[in-house]
């Protein structure tokens, strides 16, 4: 699975990289970056403060990806979440957000519906499959939701922006 992903990934970044006119150098820095991110699945970047809230920091740029795979936390656990998006893109074009999903959330209507929802922020109005979700950003901005970790499980998260999900997402475990 893990090298289909990277495969998959690759592709997509060959095929990105034959659109622009950079170096060499700088697009063999780029590989490393994105097999980095692909290969270190277990990453997660979980950081308790003071106050009892985990904070938890994904970054994501113009290339559909999000720089953390798996993150841990605890049941009941106070979390807050900062999505940053370091591109140049407008959220109309290459929009970004995190989006975690109820246990027994089919990820393909899920996103399906999302698109549908572009007036509602890529979120289906009234919908009851949402733990918790970041407002879409673009190029530039950052974004910070606060909610409570729920009850001990693995969970998806995933971007909602019309077809992200296939490579935006990943594993949100309560412990
Ligand atoms: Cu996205």
């Amino acid at each position: 699975m893990k090298s289909i992903l990277i495969a998959i990934i690759g592709l997509f970044f060959i095929v990105g990289c034959g659109k622009d006119k950079k170096g060499t150098s700088d697009q063999k820095k780029e590989i490393k970056t994105v097999q980095k991110v692909v290969t270190s699945s277990a990453e997660e970047s979980a950081s308790m403060a003071a106050d009892g809230v985990v904070h938890i920091e994904i970054r994501s740029d113009d290339s559909m990806k999000f720089d953390v795979k798996k993150i841990v936390v605890k049941a009941g656990q106070k979390v807050k979440l900062t999505l940053t998006h370091s591109g140049r893109l407008d959220k109309r074009i290459m929009g970004h957000n995190v989006v975690i999903l109820k246990k027994g959330t089919r990820l393909s209507s899920f996103a399906s519906k999302a698109a549908a929802s572009r007036d509602n922020d890529f979120i289906p109005a009234g919908t009851t499959e949402v733990i918790a979700h970041t407002k879409m950003i673009g190029g530039g901005e950052t974004t910070t939701v606060e909610f409570t970790a729920p009850e001990a499980g693995i969970y998806d998260y995933i971007c909602s922006f019309p077809a992200h999900y296939a490579l935006m997402k990943g594993k949100f475990v309560v412990e």
